[in-house]
């Protein structure tokens, strides 16, 4: 019987599990694109290098960061945006590359997103003790559209809380190749990652790399 498959073969990872209302887990829904999409990344970072912004509270950032995409997203001490040019060049962000357009596209339509059309996909890069602190992403006008996240390299454990930053988070390990899509209920959930583990991955070395797809307008 099919419903006994994932039991009988004894995955615990099934292809697609809803986590919340509009919270959909699509695991290794990019690995048989990884050959395209990493070579595209080192186009973008070459042109756009990883920086460490720093929040507004004066905090330098441990996750590193850059965009590509009509906009990206930054942090400066005057505050979060999203900003059409890169600060460190002057000039704008590099271009959003195809392949990455239409991933992120599918797996929104795979989650019950269809027409998803991000502008910007922010670029997140975690090395061993790095961590991202529970936040909320409210810096876009159009809460409608999901957001659609790329997890490449080193496996980490994603905190996903509720509306309220004391809602206790469950934790889910994301691995290379995962994607996620939180829409409808769950797009303003507090999230967050703990503390990167030590490891290497065979493609990406001592990192993780994750990638978020935003409608921002
Ligand atoms: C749940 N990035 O860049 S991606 C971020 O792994 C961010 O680098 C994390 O949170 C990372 O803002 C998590 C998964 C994610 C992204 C956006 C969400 C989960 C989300 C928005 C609402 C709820
Ligand atoms: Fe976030």
């Amino acid at each position: 019987m099919a419903a006994d498959l994932f039991e009988t073969i004894g995955d615990a990872r099934p292809p697609r599990e809803t986590i919340a209302d509009g919270a959909v887990l699509l695991r290794g829904f990019v690995r048989p694109f990884e050959a395209e999409l990493i070579p595209a990344l080192r186009v973008v970072v070459k042109q756009a290098p990883f920086r460490h912004l720093i929040t507004p509270g004066g905090h330098r950032m441990s996750v590193a960061m850059t965009n590509c995409g009509s906009v990206g997203w930054v942090s400066d001490p005057s505050g979060y945006r999203y900003d059409p040019i890169d600060p460190d060049s002057g000039q704008p962000w590099p271009e959003m590359p195809e392949v990455l357009r239409r991933l992120a596209a599918d797996a929104a339509d795979e989650a019950g997103f269809s027409g998803f059309a991000p502008q910007a996909c922010l670029i997140n890069r975690y090395i061993p003790g790095a961590k991202l602190s529970l936040h909320q992403d409210k810096d876009e006008l159009d809460y409608g559209a999901p957001i659609v996240s790329i997890s490449l390299g080193l496996p980490a454990v994603f905190l996903f809380g509720g509306l309220k930053r004391g809602d206790t988070p469950r934790r889910y390990r994301l691995e290379h190749g995962d994607v996620a899509v939180w829409g409808g209920p769950s797009r303003l959930f507090y999230h967050g990652v703990a503390p990167l583990a030590e490891g290497e991955h065979s493609l990406l070395g001592r990192q993780r790399i994750n990638l978020t797809f935003r409608k921002v307008r």
